[in-house]
């Protein structure tokens, strides 16, 4: 019983706030990934840490497919940007997203970004016409992106 009043209260202190997103791809792979949009303007560190306090991590963009479902979702809710988990705060000029601070992705930039100025080390997600990526100070307060990786199965059989 107790346990299950501290679900129910995790599910709404992360439900708060949040418009909650799921997006189903079918290549090879049927591939499930759960997305909420946290409408809180947090920084960087804070953000990062209340996704995966939620159960995930700040969104990793795989591919141009996933840019524009996300883009159009903030322009769906009139979200100027939200940070995503790109950043180089280990290694200036060194992209990397937080999860599994992978390399490679999709990293759709702004005209002359990223520019580092004044030390920019995270990126948000323009959700402007342009789309586009801009790196910017993680003490900047966004809403931010999270990302939960549901469900991954092996190819769906054909005949
Ligand atoms: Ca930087
Ligand atoms: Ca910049």
């Amino acid at each position: 019983m107790l346990k299950l009043a501290f679900g129910l209260m995790l599910i709404a202190v992360c439900g708060a706030s949040t418009i909650q997103l799921l997006r189903v791809r079918t290549t090879k792979t049927v591939y499930t990934s759960q997305y909420t949009i946290h409408r809180k303007a947090y920084n960087w560190l804070q953000a990062r840490a209340e996704c995966i306090r939620c159960g995930g991590h700040l969104v990793t963009i795989n591919d141009v497919a996933e840019h524009f479902f996300l883009t159009r979702a903030l322009q769906r809710y009139k979200i100027r940007s939200a940070w995503t988990g790109l950043n180089d705060r280990a290694k200036e000029g060194d992209y990397r997203w937080d999860r599994f601070n992978a390399v490679g992705g999709y990293k759709r930039w702004c005209k002359g970004e990223p520019n580092n100025l004044g030390n920019e080390d995270a990126a948000e997600l323009f959700a402007h016409t342009s789309s586009c990526l801009n790196d910017l100070g993680i003490h900047h307060k966004r809403f931010f992106i999270c990302e939960v990786n549901v469900h991954k199965t092996l190819s769906v059989k054909t005949v």
